[in-house]
């Protein structure tokens, strides 16, 4: 009887190490949601990561993309983060504000001179304080990625200065600043998720929308807006992030690895960032838009009341209108 015992229970004690005690090299599944279109340069930028990360871990780190708000809006994803329900997601700043108000601060209307400063300001001292503030929200910045300098399409008329704007009805990011900054130019704001847009555009629920040509070619927008107008009126950062339910899990090497990935697939993202903006304007055109590029001075007048907007100063600074004005007098100081 007892020789017979003897493999069986050595037999389960290998078996209930197995199970009881995963190998160190489980596999880890990280999905990788986005709200744009798979050829959106985040989409690129995220399979770059994922190869990356897929190499550097030999395999044991499986990142996999979900594009075109496949999971949730931009808002959604964030709160998926928080919640441990989904482990990263780059995003705009559109939705960023409802979880560090202080994001507000690069929503505001002609911020920035030129990339350079955007990038000097993003990854400086401004830009990675306002990053750390997320892991307060349950959330992990993995750095600032870029979604690109917003222009206007419609699909009324040309826009050539502000009085062109009167009226019409424009889709835009839900948040305050975007809402007021479209205010003061004359237009009718209308806040709504991005994943909503190609079709409120169709369904002429809406007659513009503002957006950087990578969103506005992957988004195939030209086929339901005849008109854009290379304002340059937001520079819209994205941010790369990272649920940080998850990243506790993960040993201090995998989470090494994940922040050098995030850093190289960043300054590949900016690159062909860079790339879009100056061929896809010819891109629009070819696909039948007419372009025009509006001379920037009366736009930036028309807006340059946002900057001291009460309540924008006051939600800049999370509630304390000192910090606000703080920050905006820092950054205009460094974005210029
Ligand atoms: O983040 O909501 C928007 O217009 C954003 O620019 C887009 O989804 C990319």
């Amino acid at each position: 009887m007892y020789k017979k015992l003897v493999p069986v229970s050595v037999f389960a004690l290998f078996a209930a190490l197995a199970l009881g005690c995963p190998p160190s090299y489980a596999k880890v599944i990280l999905k990788f949601g986005t709200a744009t279109q798979p050829t959106h340069i985040y989409n690129q930028a995220a399979e770059y990561f994922a190869k990356i990360v897929a190499e550097r871990t030999s395999g044991e780190i499986e990142v996999q993309v979900f594009p075109s708000s496949q999971l949730g809006s931009e808002r959604d994803m964030v709160e998926g983060l928080q919640l441990g329900s989904l482990e990263m997601t780059l995003t705009s700043t559109g939705p960023l504000g409802n979880f560090v108000p202080q994001v507000k601060l690069f929503n505001l209307p002609f911020l920035f001179k030129d990339r350079e400063a955007c990038y000097r300001v993003l990854d400086g001292e401004i830009g990675t304080q306002i990053a750390a503030r997320f892991l307060e929200v349950g959330v992990r910045s993995l750095g600032w990625y870029e979604n690109g300098f917003r222009n206007i399409t419609n699909s009324k008329r040309t826009i050539t200065s502000p009085e062109d704007m009167q009226g019409l009805k424009i889709r835009v990011m839900e948040d305050d600043v975007f809402i007021l900054t479209m205010k003061a130019l004359g237009a009718s704001p209308l806040p709504m998720a991005f994943g909503e847009l190609y079709t409120a555009l169709e369904q002429r629920i809406v007659d513009a929308q503002e957006n950087p040509l990578a969103v506005i070619y992957s988004s195939r927008f030209f086929e339901v807006q005849k008109y854009l107008a290379i304002t340059g009126h937001f520079y819209s950062p994205a941010m790369l992030l990272v649920s940080d339910i998850t990243w506790q899990t993960l040993n201090p090497g995998q989470q090494k690895i994940l922040t050098e990935a995030a850093a190289e697939a960043r300054d590949y993202e900016r690159k062909i960032s860079m790339q879009a903006d100056r061929d896809l304007e010819a891109a629009c055109r070819q696909a039948g838009m007419t372009v025009t590029h509006p001379d920037k001075t009366p736009f930036v007048e028309a807006v340059a009341g946002v900057y001291s907007t009460p309540a924008v100063v006051q939600a800049i600074g999370g509630g304390n209108p000192e910090e606000g004005r703080k920050l905006i007098e820092a950054v205009r100081a460094a974005a210029r």
